[in-house]
């Protein structure tokens, strides 16, 4: 099959893992309706009482372990298995910090983090933890006490893989935006980078986005059902 496009950049957000069962932020019923956005992603917040974060942390991380993969994450994995093997790429880039795309067999970037690992503040030791963390646990490579924190990005501060992702995006033949609101920046700006590169972008979400007027062309429903009909038109599987 002769495919349209060898160079993909994907960018998901919450939006994609809500069918496996994962919260989002800002739909009616999302984690920021239910919990101070300030006290649980800042680090100011984290600062004031990094008890009370770490236990916010340690139950999403109970609740991330029994969840698994949507026909969405599956798509991706088989596009991204598809266009590498006819020479192509398909980056895809999540503000997730859920692992259900490695789950489902992609290779992808957190460049909000991983609830999956943890940093030491101190020396900046990252490491995997699929258990609780708290305040009286010591740093294994530094062995500083009270200084590790959950490896995810708060408000303030610098996401991961920003150099990666421009070039990623200017590279690409298409830029897709998957179950994101286009509320949270920079991850809300690459639509624009590739748009001012004259490169084509498609949004597929349950309802337009923020940034919605920004992107060439839509489609709207769950994520479930329209990223595998999306894959299945750029790829046939
Ligand atoms: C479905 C669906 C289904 C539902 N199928 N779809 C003023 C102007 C501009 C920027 C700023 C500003 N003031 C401050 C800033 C910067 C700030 C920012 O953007 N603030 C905004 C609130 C205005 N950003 C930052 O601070 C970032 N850092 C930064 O800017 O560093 C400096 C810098 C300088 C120069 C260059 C680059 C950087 C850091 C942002 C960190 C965000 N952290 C969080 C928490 C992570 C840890 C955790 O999970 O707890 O990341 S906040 C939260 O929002 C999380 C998400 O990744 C992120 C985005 O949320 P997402 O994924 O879009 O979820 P929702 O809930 O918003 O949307 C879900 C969507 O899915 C909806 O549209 C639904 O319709 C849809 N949906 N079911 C398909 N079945």
């Amino acid at each position: 099959m002769a495919l349209d496009y060898k160079y993909i950049t994907v960018l998901t957000g919450a939006g994609i893992s809500a069918e496996s069962g994962v919260s989002t932020f800002r739909d009616k019923d999302g984690l920021w309706a239910r919990f101070d956005i300030e006290k649980y992603a800042t680090p100011e917040g984290f600062a004031a009482d990094p008890a009370e974060v770490h236990a916010f942390y340690n139950m999403r991380r109970h609740q991330m372990l029994q969840v698994a993969p949507n026909p969405a994450h599956f798509a991706l994995a088989r596009l991204q298995a598809c266009l590498a093997e006819a020479g192509g790429k398909l980056t895809i880039v999540t503000q997730n910090i859920d692992n259900l795309h490695e789950q489902a067999g992609a290779e992808v970037l957190h460049m909000h983090g991983e609830l999956l690992k943890g940093r030491c503040a101190s020396c900046g030791h990252v490491f995997e933890s699929h258990g609780d963390l708290s305040t009286e646990m010591a740093c294994t490579a530094c062995g500083r006490l009270g200084h590790l924190r959950p490896h995810v990005v708060w408000f303030g501060e610098m996401p991961i893989g920003m150099d990666y992702i421009s070039r990623a995006v200017a590279e690409s033949e298409l830029f897709v935006s998957i179950g994101t609101s286009g509320s949270v920046y920079p991850a809300a700006g690459y639509v624009e980078e590739a748009r001012s590169l004259g490169i084509p972008t498609m949004e597929l979400n349950l309802e337009p986005s923020e940034n919605a007027w920004a992107f060439t062309r839509a489609n709207y429903g769950p994520a479930g059902t329209i990223v595998p009909a999306w894959v299945k038109t750029i790829c046939g599987c």
